[in-house]
């Protein structure tokens, strides 16, 4: 649903020129430096794009799932560390306070989320529970003291983005331990520099150089008791499972930008590219590999609007979601493969960009949901379906 075309224009308009004009120069300096410039975030937060999805009355735009797609797919045009930043923060990091905190946490967090003085980041996969979420350890028990009631957290939390840059943490963890299932989960709001939070050293990776992720360790780390998400426990793996069923179409939508890119760019270097007398754009074993990526991104694109369209119609997109997150993530990978193919041997020099992007493309087969974890929420979805 787009609620007014002509802001959204302009919205997309001024994302574009950001896009064009400071993120894509700047590509080589985060691959070199592993760090966003300082002056590039404090330009993305005065754009307001740490507000894409809080809701108006805390400052933010309030982004229905269409337009946070497109305006993602925009920001897929440049190297996927900066929408990292963003998109962790609007996303998976502060989704579960915009739709199951309560007014008070609300009204606590979602303005500074929006301006990005906050930066939000969230703490679900462990060291033993990846896939298997509803597995996880990490425990908080609750007790009284002097100071009130409250939650003592132990636990230690994995390739969590953004975790070094956080100010808040939207953490899973086990407030009934006597269940060992999803029921037992719970979800909490904790603030960066709680005592006995503490981040690990920054995990060396495949790609997206300037993205951060850390372990985040809790010992005996005590939570004030409103901190509870919702303030009701027991609710929290379905928190995290309504935030992932959104982050995978928001995903989805950067798979279909950053494929985007990397096929303009490999149309620009096959046009430009000569051999045998000719640009390689006129042999027709290239034009296949342009062809088929055109096709592939014309169905996800497609894929992603229906999905966000539907969601915002207030209907039920767990299959879709996840349809969504698994074909356009394929797909983005066999684009940058068939990118580095047209590009021949210069696609393996880290003077183009496009050896850059197939490394950093290689992660959105596996976060928020590996290929196979998708697979398996559509084939069982198709099963209840069917059996109801
Ligand atoms: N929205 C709301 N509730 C949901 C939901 C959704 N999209 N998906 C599941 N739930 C609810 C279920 O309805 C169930 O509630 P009830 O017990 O009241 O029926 C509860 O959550 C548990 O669901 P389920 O039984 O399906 O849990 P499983 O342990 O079988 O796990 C998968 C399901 C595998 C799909 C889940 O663990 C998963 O998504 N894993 C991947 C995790 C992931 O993406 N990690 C990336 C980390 S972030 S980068």
């Amino acid at each position: 649903m787009i609620r007014d075309p002509e802001t959204m224009t302009a919205l997309l308009d001024t994302v574009s020129r950001f896009v064009r004009e400071r993120l894509v120069p700047a590509e080589a300096v985060v691959e070199e430096t592993d760090q966003i410039p300082p002056a590039i975030v404090q330009e993305m937060k005065e754009m307001g794009l740490f507000g894409l999805t809080v809701p108006e009355e805390y400052g933010g735009f309030a982004l229905t799932m269409e337009e946070e797609a497109l305006v993602i797919m925009e920001l897929g045009k440049t190297s996927p560390s900066f929408r990292s930043l963003i998109g962790t923060s609007v996303g998976i990091g502060s989704q579960g306070i915009v739709f199951d905190g309560t007014p008070e946490q609300k009204a606590k967090y979602l303005p500074k989320l929006a301006t990005g003085e906050l930066i939000a980041s969230f703490a679900l996969t462990e060291p033993d529970a990846g896939s298997d979420a509803a597995s996880l350890r990490t425990t908080a028990i609750r007790g009284t003291d002097g100071d009130g009631e409250h939650y003592i957290v132990n636990g230690t939390k994995r390739y969590i983005t953004n975790a070094p840059q956080a100010g808040i943490f939207t953490l899973m963890a086990r407030t009934d331990p006597s269940n060992k299932g999803a029921g037992g989960v719970s979800a909490f709001i904790v603030e960066a520099g709680t005592p006995g939070l503490s981040i690990g050293k920054i995990d060396k990776k495949m790609g997206q150089r300037g993205a951060h992720i850390a372990d985040v360790i809790f010992e005996n780390c005590r939570v004030p008791a409103s901190q509870l998400i919702g303030g009701k426990e027991g609710q929290g793996f379905k928190t995290a499972m309504k935030v992932l069923e959104k982050g995978r179409i928001h995903i989805a939508a950067l798979c279909v930008g950053v494929a985007e890119r990397m096929l303009k760019d490999a149309l620009t270097y096959a046009i430009d590219r000569k051999q045998f007398g000719q640009s390689i754009a006129g042999f027709q074993l290239v034009q296949a590999m342009l062809a088929d990526s055109r096709t592939e991104l014309y169905a996800a694109r497609c894929m992603v609007m229906d999905a966000a369209r539907k969601r915002d119609d207030g209907g039920e997109v767990s299959t879709e979601a996840s349809c969504c997150k698994l074909f356009a993530s394929e797909m983005c990978g066999r684009v940058a493969d068939r990118a580095v193919q047209i590009f021949g041997g210069a696609g393996y020099l880290s003077e183009y960009s496009i050896e850059r992007f197939y490394h950093d493309v290689r992660i959105f087969r596996l976060y928020e949901g590996t290929s196979q974890i998708q697979q398996i929420v559509i084939a069982r979805n198709m099963v209840r379906e069917h059996s109801a």
